[in-house]
């Protein structure tokens, strides 16, 4: 029995859906104009059941933001900051394996560890905080530094990307977080973050991490200036380099939050765009494990009814976000594990929490 769709547009996805036959660009742009949310929710969720029934994952892990002093002076962030500037920080390696000491009775398995491009800091420092967090805590899994932030510490290293990734593979690099993509759109990356690394310069660095054996993330900053067809376009962009790789684990969309940017003045991103950016997400890209909604960036509460939408992950625990929160964020700073499980069971799902890689825990 065939569903019923308000929008008539999605009849032939839905049948391409059962079929499991790609989705094309012309689809996605479809997909992203209908107002038939629950229609193209009910569609994420056939493929999101398919791949995990009605699993929902989650994480016990902390974030670690060691520097927000960046060089890169994109419009949309509120975290980067120039060195000069009265609210740049800078923690020293001391601090930073203080704040990991600080929760070794928690049972977390994965440290996130994300700044900004610093002028000054060696190469040292980077090995050195990934040795020294390992030592600290040798069975955690430390997903580090974005494509952009390698890409930079290769300039800073002079070395090649792979050797850079190597060395730091060596010093306990587990797995690249998915940042730094933005959108791959030339006509916004020139307007909104000229200087940060292109998209080929991001795409090679994820594909060089995955051929060295190293697992990445994949995201797409939404609800500033980008187009439907240039949404559509970053995630056929993704697909095609996964089906080379195959190395990206999880798709995170990110809400644009204006506060304190340089775009003040854009509107926050709805509720609508959140779920359709996840479902959208969950069926342009077939090759992806998983797809996850950020509750950091778009509440708890939706990410709850995300789960409904195509995502299969919640994230986790966080503990300390900053680059969301100095961008106005109301979300709170940490979940509790009881909380995450109640978000979960509450939406009709089996909680698993699970490391980096989706290996399920036994908590
Ligand atoms: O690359 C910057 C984004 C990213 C803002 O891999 C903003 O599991 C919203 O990479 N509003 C860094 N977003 C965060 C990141 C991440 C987050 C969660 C999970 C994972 C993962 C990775 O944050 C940046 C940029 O795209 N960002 N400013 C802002 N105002």
């Amino acid at each position: 029995m065939q569903p019923f769709f308000q929008d008539q547009a999605l009849f032939p996805l839905y049948d391409k859906v059962v079929a499991q036959e790609r989705l094309s660009g012309e689809d996605g742009i479809t997909l992203y104009r209908s107002r038939d949310l629950l229609g193209v929710g009910y569609l994420a969720n056939l493929v999101r059941e398919r791949l995990h029934g009605r699993r929902a994952y989650y994480i016990y892990n902390q974030h670690l933001n060691y520097s927000n002093v960046c060089v890169n002076g994109c419009q949309f962030c509120a975290f980067g900051k120039t060195a000069d500037d009265p609210e740049a920080y800078t923690m020293t390696l001391s601090e930073i394996l203080e704040k990991v000491r600080e929760r070794l009775e928690e049972p977390i398995s994965e440290i996130h560890i994300v700044g900004g491009l610093h002028p000054d800091l060696p190469f040292s420092y980077y090995l050195d905080m990934l040795r020294g967090i390992r030592e600290l805590r040798p069975g955690v899994h430390l997903q580090a530094f974005t494509a952009v932030e390698i890409a930079y510490l290769a300039d800073l290293a002079g070395l090649s990307v792979a050797d850079t990734l190597q060395e730091l593979k060596e010093a306990g690099l587990g797995s690249l977080p998915g940042g730094g993509a933005e959108v791959f759109s030339a006509r916004v990356r020139s307007s909104l973050c000229p200087k940060k690394l292109s998209p080929e310069g991001w795409l090679k660095v994820a594909q060089t991490a995955h051929r060295l054996g190293l697992k990445t993330n994949a995201t797409m900053l939404y609800g500033h200036m980008e187009t439907v067809a240039e949404r559509v376009e970053h995630l056929m962009r993704l697909r095609q380099a996964q089906d080379e790789t195959g190395g990206f684990v999880t798709f995170i969309p990110l809400a644009f939050h204006p506060k304190n940017t340089r775009l003040p003045d854009l509107p926050e991103t709805t509720g609508f765009d959140d779920l359709k950016n996840l479902a959208v997400a969950r069926l342009m890209l077939d090759n992806f494990p998983h797809i996850k909604a950020f509750w950091i960036m778009i509440g708890p509460k939706l990410a709850q009814l995300s789960l409904a939408f195509g995502a299969d992950d919640i994230d986790g625990t966080v503990i300390e976000e900053k680059i969301t929160h100095m961008a106005g964020a109301q979300t709170p700073m940490s979940l509790t594990r009881a909380q995450l499980l109640h978000l979960i069971e509450e939406a009709g799902c089996e909680p698993v929490e699970r490391d980096t890689l989706y290996n399920v825990m036994n908590s």
